[in-house]
C-alpha cells in the first residue's frame, strides 16, 4: 500500500505478561532483593521541597538494624514505655486476628482478613499521628483501632453482625465504621478511601482546621483510577493528606508486578505528582512511625500530601476465603528478608535491656486470654447461624435520612410476609 513503510526486517511485537518468581514447590531466595543497610536514608527537614529528595523513593528509610539497635536520623528516639506500649498494641492485633480467624473456622462469622506481618504499618501509624487526625483505612489495618484503645468486643460485635453490631448486620464482616475514633467506613470497593481522604483532607483546610489525614491502600489497589485521581486533587491543592501504599506484594493471587512493581517503587509513583515520596521498610515500626510522623508534620505546616511506599510480605492468606498455597511458594514467608514486625521490636527492646522472653511470653499469654474473654462477650450477643440479630425492618433504615415511599411499601409488605425470626408467615 502507498505510504506504508518497508517493516518486513522489524520483529513481531510482544506483549510482556508479568510473571511471579516463585510457584509453589518452587525454592525461595530474595538474595538480590536491594535492601539498604539501617540507617544509610537522609532526613529531609519537613519543609523540603518534594523535588529535592526523589532518591527516598527509590531506597528504604530503615532504622532497625540487624542487631536490634536503632540507628541513623530517622531514630524517632520514643521512650521505653511508648516502645512496649506500641509492641503490646501489634502483639494484640495478633491475637485478635488469630482469634477470629478460629472464630471463621468454627462458622462463627462468614469471612475474616488478617494482617499477619502487616501490623506495623497500622499500629506504628497510629501512635505517630493524632488521635483526632482522620482515618481512611483499607480492610488490613485493624491495628489502627487497636492501637487507639477501641473497644475489642466493639469490633468483633461487627464480625458477628449480631444485636450489638453498630452497624446492624450492613456491613461485610471486618469492615468496621467509628466515628468515635476517627475511623472512616471501610469500603469494600478498593480504593474509594483514597479521594475520600483528600477530599476530607482539602475540606479541612478549606475550614481553616488543624486536623490532617492519613489513608491507606494496598499495591494492588495503586492500579485503580480512584489512586491517581486522589493524587492529583492532593498535589493540586496541597491537601494535608498522608497516603501510605502497603506494598505487602501480593493482591489476592496477583503479585505486584501486575501493579507496576517490575518497572518501578510504588513510592515513586509520588514524583510524577509531584508529591514527597519515601520508601520505607515496612516490618520497622520505628521506620513506619518516623516516616509518619514526618509526613505529618509537614501535613500540618501545610507543606502537602506525602506518599509512603510500606514495603512488607503479605504472611498469611488474603483472606478466610483465599488458598495461598495455590499460587505462591511457601518458603517465602521464612525467607522474607525483612523479617517480623513484632519480633523486631521486641528484639529492640530486648537489646535497651527494657524487655526479656519472659515478659514478652507473659504478655502473649495474657492477651491471648483477653481476646478469648472479649470474644466469649461478643458471643452472648450472637454469631451466624444462630437466627436474627436485629429487628428486620432495620434493613430499611439508614440509607435515606427519611425512608421514600416505595422502599415504605417493601418494607410493610416484608412484614406482612414474614415473621420477626425472619421466617414465611405474617407477624402476629
Ligand atoms: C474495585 C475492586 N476491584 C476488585 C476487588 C476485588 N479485590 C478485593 S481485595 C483485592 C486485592 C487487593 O490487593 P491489594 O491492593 O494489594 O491489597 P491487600 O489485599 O494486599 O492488602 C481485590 C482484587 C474489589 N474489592 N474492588
Ligand atoms: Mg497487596
Amino acid at each position: 500500500m502507498e505510504g506504508v513503510p518497508d517493516r518486513r526486517n522489524l520483529p513481531p511485537l510482544r506483549l510482556h505478561v508479568p510473571e511471579p518468581r516463585f510457584r509453589p514447590g518452587d525454592s525461595v531466595d530474595f538474595g538480590d532483593l536491594a535492601i539498604p543497610a539501617a540507617g544509610t536514608a537522609p532526613r529531609p527537614a519537613a519543609d523540603a521541597a518534594p523535588d529535592s529528595f526523589h532518591d527516598l523513593a527509590y531506597t528504604m528509610v530503615r532504622v532497625l538494624d540487624d542487631n536490634g539497635q536503632a540507628v541513623g536520623p530517622w531514630d524517632p528516639r520514643l521512650t521505653p514505655d511508648r516502645l512496649r506500649a506500641m509492641l503490646r498494641a501489634m502483639a494484640l492485633t495478633r491475637a485478635f486476628d488469630e482469634r477470629m480467624f478460629r472464630a471463621q473456622r468454627q462458622g462463627k462469622t462468614s469471612f475474616y482478613m488478617k494482617c499477619t506481618g502487616e501490623e506495623a504499618v497500622a499500629v506504628a501509624a497510629a501512635f505517630a499521628l493524632q488521635p483526632d487526625d482522620m482515618c481512611f483505612p483499607s480492610y488490613r489495618q485493624q491495628g489502627l483501632l487497636i492501637a487507639r484503645d477501641w473497644d475489642i468486643v466493639d469490633m468483633m460485635n461487627q464480625i458477628y453482625s449480631n444485636r450489638g453490631d453498630r452497624l446492624q448486620g450492613k456491613q461485610l464482616p471486618i469492615m468496621y465504621s467509628v466515628r468515635e475514633a476517627s475511623f472512616f467506613s471501610i469500603s469494600g470497593n478498593l480504593t474509594t478511601q483514597y479521594p475520600q481522604a483528600v477530599g476530607w483532607a482539602m475540606a479541612s483546610a478549606a475550614k481553616g482546621d488543624t486536623r490532617i489525614a492519613a489513608t491507606w491502600c494496598g499495591e494492588g489497589s495503586t492500579a485503580e483510577g480512584d489512586f491517581h485521581s486522589a493524587c492529583t486533587f492532593a498535589s493540586v491543592y496541597r491537601a494535608p493528606v498522608i497516603m501510605n501504599v502497603v506494598n505487602n506484594q501480593w493482591a489476592i493471587s496477583s503479585f505486584s508486578g501486575f501493579a507496576g512493581a517490575e518497572s518501578t517503587t510504588f513510592a515513586a509513583r509520588a514524583i510524577g505528582y509531584g508529591i514527597a515520596g519515601l520508601r520505607v521498610d515496612g516490618n520497622d515500626a520505628l521506620a513506619v512511625y518516623a516516616a509518619t510522623e514526618w509526613a505529618a508534620e509537614r501535613a500540618r505546616t501545610n507543606q502537602g500530601p506525602t506518599l509512603i511506599e510500606h514495603f512488607t510480605y503479605r504472611a498469611e492468606g488474603h483472606s478466610t476465603s483465599d488458598d495461598p498455597s495455590a499460587y505462591r511458594s511457601a518458603d517465602e514467608r521464612s525467607e522474607w528478608p525483612l523479617g517480623d514486625p513484632i519480633a523486631r521490636l521486641k528484639q529492640h527492646l530486648i537489646a535497651l535491656g527494657e524487655w526479656d522472653d519472659e515478659r514478652h511470653a507473659a504478655m502473649d499469654l495474657e492477651l491471648a486470654e483477653y481476646v478469648k474473654a472479649a470474644a466469649r462477650t461478643a458471643e452472648k450477643n450472637g454469631v451466624l447461624g444462630h437466627g436474627m440479630h436485629q429487628p428486620m425492618e432495620t434493613l430499611f433504615e439508614g440509607v435515606f435520612e427519611e425512608i421514600p415511599w416505595h422502599l415504605e411499601e417493601q418494607r410493610a409488605q416484608m412484614l406482612s410476609e414474614y415473621d420477626v425470626a425472619g421466617r414465611p408467615g405474617a407477624r402476629k
